[in-house]
Formats: C-alpha cells, structure tokens, sequence
C-alpha cells in the first residue's frame, strides 16, 4: 500500500515524451505489441543462462561430476521474477556466452552446440512463457535455437550476429516476430582484430544499414527491425565512447536503437573496476543512451537502471515550478 500524499511514480506512459523522439509499434506473437520510444527508454534485463559469461557467468549453474553442469531453472525464474518486479519490461535469455576473446578476456566463450543451447533455455523458457506477459527475447546466433525458442514462446529473437545464420533470418521471417540486429565483424573468437575503422560511425552505420537491407532481402519485415550498434564486439574503448557519444547518428535509419553497455570493458578500461563493480559506469552509459535515443538498454542491474532513468527523465521533463 502507498502512504496517503505519496506521489504516484513517474515512470508510465502517462508521463509525457518529448516530441523529438520517434515512437514504433512492433508485433509480437501471439496478437501482442511492443511499444518503444517516445524518449521513454524500455529496461531489458539480462538473463545469462551460462557457466562463462563475461560478468555473472555461472550464477544459475550446478556443477556436475566429470565438469558436467546444468541451469538451474528455480533460481533463474526468481531473478526473472525480481527483475519484473523492479521494472525490467523485457527479458533476454542467453544459453551461449558471448564473452570476446582477446586482451581483456583470453581465450573467450567456449562454442555451444545447438542441442546443448536449447537444452539450457527450454526449460526457463517454458516455465517463463506460463508466469509471465512481459516480453521474452532470446539471444541466439543459430537458426534451431530460434525455431525452438519461437515454438516454446518466446517474443523477440536478439541475433549479435545480425542474420550471420540465413536459417535464422527463415525462423524470424516465418514467425513474424520482432528481431534484434546487432552490429559486429568477423567471429567471435576474432572479433578483436576487426576492431579497425577510419571512420566509425560512418561504417557502422553503413554495416548497420546492410544488415537491415538483408533482413528485408530474406523476408524480414523492417517494421519488426530493432537495430544495436554492438558496444564492446569488434570495438575498441575508443570506439564504444565513439558510438554512445554519436548515438543520434543512427537515427535516420529509421529503426528503435537498442544500447547494451552494462558492465563492458571499456568501463572497467576506463576506471579499473571488475564487471561485479561497474554499476556507477553502466548507469553512466544507460543514461547517456537513454538521453540520445536509445528505445531499448540492456542491463544486468535492473532496479537500479530503472530508478536512475526515472529520475533522469523526471528532471529533464520538470517544467517551470
Ligand atoms: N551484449 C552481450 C550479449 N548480447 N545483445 C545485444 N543486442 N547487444 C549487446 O550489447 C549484447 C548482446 C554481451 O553481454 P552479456 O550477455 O552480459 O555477456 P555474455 O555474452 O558473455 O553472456
């Protein structure tokens, strides 16, 4: 119950947007809609179902004999539930860790097979789709991993590899659904050395602008086309400051821009801090970004990105007293 006088919270629609900032109507599944923009940026909250992630890798993980190990489902529904709780208005479930190799994280992530990838998501996935409305994106590269994840509920497929997969461009293009397009070069596990640009901005946008032509090309429908400049994948510290800085650059491509800069590198380059310790820095970028366009952040720390944008909004918002 609220206190008698306590203000009602200013974090809704009803909140007035700014007139500069588009705003998108995408599909999703199922006869639902996902609202973006307006100046009010929507909270995407992390949810790593992996034993090797960059930041919380093996949170939700039981090691098993003979380096063997699974998710535990009840642990990841409670941080989804907490997450929801806090006002995260989407939800990214990622069985395959994305973790770069190179200078800051040696060898990086360890390749996934499909099967293994879907034996991970599927069942928070499922018991998931039964407990809740919001809207469930799943961060996959592979064309059967989206099929699967499709079929069993999910909203939203997140693809950092930008339709690297043409089968996943024909689960997305069959479903309908909305998919997340974020910019990168070469692999994985060479990313790092692709991290070379005379102009960033420019051939980001320009790689950007490809990547949603080719969704069209393979079916896709540009309306359902989030688009994300790929902080920290194939980018060096430079370059992701770069990238924030410039983020209104990217909005004549027509599309919502989702930011993911929650507890990267190049805060931790910048200020030495681990990634459990990069809260104040992530806020930081959440902020930045929300401020130049951003309709999606991804985050790891919910409450706090959530309480951080309100406030910020709320001030720039405040008319004459
Ligand atoms: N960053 C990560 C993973 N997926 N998807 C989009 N669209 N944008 C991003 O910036 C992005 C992403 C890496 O972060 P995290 O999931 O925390 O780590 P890992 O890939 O090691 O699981």
């Amino acid at each position: 119950m609220k206190a008698a006088g306590t203000p009602a919270p200013l974090l809704g629609s009803e909140a007035s947007a700014p007139a500069a900032f588009p705003s998108w109507r995408l599909g999703l599944p199922r006869g639902r809609t996902l609202a973006l923009g307006g100046g009010r940026p929507q909270v995407m909250g992390v949810l790593n179902l992996t034993p090797d992630s960059f930041s919380d890798g093996g949170r939700f993980w039981v090691e098993a004999s003979g380096g063997a190990g699974r998710i535990d489902p009840e642990a990841v529904l409670a941080q989804a539930r907490a997450m929801l709780a806090a006002g995260a208005e989407l939800l990214d479930l990622g069985a395959e860790s994305t973790r770069p190799a190179g200078r800051t994280y040696g060898a990086g992530a360890v390749a996934v097979a499909a099967e293994e990838e879907i034996a991970r998501l599927l069942p928070v996935l499922e018991r998931l789709r039964a407990q809740t409305d919001a809207v469930l994106s799943v961060d996959t590269r592979k064309g059967a991993v989206a099929r699967a994840a499709l079929a069993a509920g999910a909203d939203l497929i997140n693809d950092v590899s930008a339709l690297g997969d043409p089968d996943l461009a024909a689960a997305v293009a069959a479903a309908g659904c909305p998919v997340v397009l974020m910019h990168s070069r070469g692999e994985l596990a060479d990313m790092h050395l692709h991290a070379r640009y005379e102009d960033v901005i420019g051939e980001v946008h320009a790689e950007l602008a490809a990547a949603l032509a080719r969704a069209e090309r393979a079916g896709i429908d540009r309306a359902q086309v989030v688009l994300d400049p790929g902080i920290g994948f194939a980018k060096t510290r430079l370059h992701n400051l770069a990238l924030l800085r410039r983020l209104d650059a990217f909005a004549d491509l027509g599309r919502p821009l989702l930011v993911g800069a929650s507890r990267k590198s190049f805060i931790g380059e910048l200020t030495g801090a681990p990634p459990s310790d990069r809260l104040a820095g992530s806020l930081a970028a959440a902020g930045w970004a929300a401020r130049h366009g951003a309709a999606i952040v991804r985050v790891h720390d919910v409450e706090a990105t959530v309480q951080f944008l309100a406030i910020d909004r709320a001030i720039a918002q405040a008319g004459p007293a």
